[in-house]
């Protein structure tokens, strides 16, 4: 297997490249499921089709997001296996940035698996990581993916629910909370039920929500009003959209 650090900045496929290894690891790990490299292959064909970078929409979708986070009472940040294993040091980032939690909810739950993600995200800087106490249900959702912390995605006000199945992300924005998607698809259910959907690759949108964060922070509460307010979902999804069909 190729190491990261062994790919060439300059190489045409340096990110797409890095990411699979990532997910590999995930995998050896007992961090990824085996359905994240499908996953992953999903993700990858609609990031080829955008060009692979952040199309504007997406960078407004990210600003926004920073500006909800840091408005929110109570937000958590998701983290599944796919999460983890791309990008665990920028979601801790991201959590301290935005004075958020961080709570571990898988699709495929095992204990091993919390565990294992657990530890990754506190090798990754994390002081408390949610998820294993599971002592709250979300509603109308197959026993083990509902399984959320009371204190933390059941009590959470905003939530950022990146490369999520669309049961859970209909299920959650049922329940009232404001809902931030990254996803690369943009009619996915998880990015049509959104408040706010990023159409990004989460290695690069996790750190550009950090990026807006500090920014919108230092400029004050009317700039993040603004960016919150400013910001258009359906315009978000159709430019997505209009970029893979169309090259637009
Ligand atoms: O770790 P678990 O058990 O919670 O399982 C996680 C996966 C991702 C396997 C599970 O939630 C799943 O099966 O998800 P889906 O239904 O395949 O949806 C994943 C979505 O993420 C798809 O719409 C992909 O296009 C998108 N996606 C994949 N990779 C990326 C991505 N979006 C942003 N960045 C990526 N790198």
């Amino acid at each position: 297997m190729t190491d990261c650090d062994e790919i060439p900045a300059d190489h045409p496929r340096h990110d797409s490249l890095v990411t699979r290894h990532r997910i590999e690891a995930g995998v050896d790990a007992g961090i990824t499921s085996r359905q994240g490299l499908i996953a992953q292959g999903r993700g990858e064909a609609f990031d080829y089709l955008l060009g692979e970078e952040t199309i504007p929409s997406a960078d407004r979708a990210a600003r926004a997001a920073a500006a909800t986070l840091l408005a929110a009472e109570h937000p958590v940040l998701s983290v599944n296996g796919n999460v983890a294993a791309l990008v665990p040091e920028a979601m801790v980032q991201l959590a301290e940035t935005v004075d958020a939690d961080l709570e571990v909810n898988l699709f495929n739950r095992t204990e091993k698996r919390m565990a294992a993600i657990e530890s990754h995200l506190e090798d990754h800087g994390a002081r408390e990581v949610k998820g294993r106490n599971a002592d709250a249900r979300i509603p109308g959702l197959s026993h083990e993916r509902a399984k959320v912390d009371a204190d933390g995605i059941k009590a959470a006000d905003v939530v950022l629910v990146p490369l999520e199945d669309g049961d859970r992300a209909q299920a959650l924005s049922e329940m009232g909370k404001t809902e931030i998607v990254i996803d690369l698809n943009p009619l996915s259910r998880s990015a049509q039920v959104a408040a706010i959907p990023i159409i990004d690759n989460i290695l690069r949108a996790v750190p550009r929500i950090t990026d807006h964060a500090r920014d919108l922070a230092k400029a004050g509460p009317e700039a993040i009003e603004q960016a919150r307010t400013d910001f258009d979902a359906a315009e978000a999804l159709d430019a997505a959209e209009a970029r893979i069909r169309d090259g637009l």
